[in-house]
């Protein structure tokens, strides 16, 4: 669907002002609950209104059994980045271009306010929900049936004390739809990677007296995602983000990063991301980083969006664990971002 309308050529030529950013967070927002409340002509009205074309179908369109938009799909893992324009993603008109100069100089951008205080609350709402449905196997999706198992009766202790894990959430409600398709990250995403696809959508949280992952409830060391020195060239291949549900500070384990690791070894000072709750964060996945000791208890809640060029294996694999409620809310956009094209149109 390309957006082609009156107002979807207003929304891209407009000029960053604050206002335009707060409508353009509101449309964004509108365009999930549409989906889920109000059908498809109120979703595509939005979605034009907005330039952003989502990811997911409404879901009245659904119910009514309409015929998906036609796929031209065969050969999209092998195109770049472009193939967004073409699958009819819009950029951002008011994205400050600042936001891609940190992430290319320093490594990672901080862009405030992305999630307004009603998609917060949802957000949050269905977090907590999956961190009490899964209980003791929360964050263990992938691990071997009879790993889980032991876990389960008891028998092993959870693999990651201290620290609350959620995998897979591109599965876990409509709500994290907005996450991943946002036009900010995607926007951010294509100006490291030539070509990308989601690579995983998780969350984490290190509660008091830990600080992320690890078996002995060790506070997380500092890591490159793409567990590589920095590439020569440039050649990036990863780009994470955290999507923050709650403050994050030093006191209650913020995400440390060392600025412009990305680009060599050694020795800038370690900060913390200090940034309230609705903040997006985009960094190069090739930057030091890791969690850090939450010594306040103060929530902080973290969706991490993991991008990864498309030559790369994902680490979910996107194909073999979408379930059938996640497949048939999918564009032929979505389909793409998350690289399910073969298993859709077998
Ligand atoms: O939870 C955090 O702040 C960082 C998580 C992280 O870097 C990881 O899990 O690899």
């Amino acid at each position: 669907m390309k957006v082609n309308c009156k107002c979807g050529r207003a929304a891209r030529a407009a000029a960053f002002s604050l206002f335009t950013l707060q409508c353009f967070r509101y449309r964004i927002i509108s365009c999930c609950e549409a989906a889920r409340a109000t059908g498809a002509a109120a979703m595509r009205r939005l979605g034009r209104l907005a330039g952003h074309v989502s990811v997911a179908r409404p879901a009245a369109e659904l119910q009514a059994g309409a015929a998906p938009e036609a796929p031209a799909e065969q050969d999209l893992r092998r195109r770049s980045a472009a193939t967004l324009a073409q699958l009819g993603f819009v950029p951002p008109a008011d994205l400050d271009t600042r936001h891609a100069a940190e992430l290319r100089d320093q490594g990672w951008t901080v862009v405030p306010g992305v999630i307004d205080q009603r998609w917060l609350d949802e957000l949050r709402a269905q977090y907590d929900e999956c961190i009490a449905e899964e209980g003791l196997l929360a964050g263990m999706d992938m691990a071997p049936e009879d790993v889980q198992a032991r876990v389960r009766d008891g028998t092993d202790p959870p693999p990651n004390p201290g620290v609350r894990l959620l995998l897979d959430l591109v599965n876990k409600g409509p709500v994290f739809d907005c996450v991943w398709s946002h036009p900010a990250l995607l926007d951010l995403v294509s100006s490291v990677l030539p070509d990308f696809k989601l690579n995983s959508l998780n969350a984490t949280e290190p509660t008091k007296g830990f600080g992320g992952q690890d078996a002995e409830g060790n506070t997380q060391p500092l890591h490159r995602d793409t567990l590589a020195p920095p590439p020569k060239d440039e050649d990036y291949t990863l780009v994470n983000s955290v999507w923050l549900l709650d403050d994050f500070s030093e006191s209650n384990g913020a995400t440390r990063l060392r600025p412009e690791s990305h680009r060599r070894e050694g020795a800038t000072a370690e900060v913390h991301i200090d940034a309230p709750a609705g903040s997006l964060v985009v960094f190069n996945g090739s930057i030091l980083h890791g969690a850090s000791f939450n010594a306040s208890g103060a929530r902080r809640r973290g969706v991490f969006c993991s991008w990864v060029v498309r030559s790369a294996n994902q680490q979910t694999d996107q194909a073999k664990f979408l379930r059938p409620s996640t497949a048939e809310r999918l564009t032929a956009l979505g389909r793409y971002l998350l690289d399910v094209v073969d298993t859709t149109t077998a």
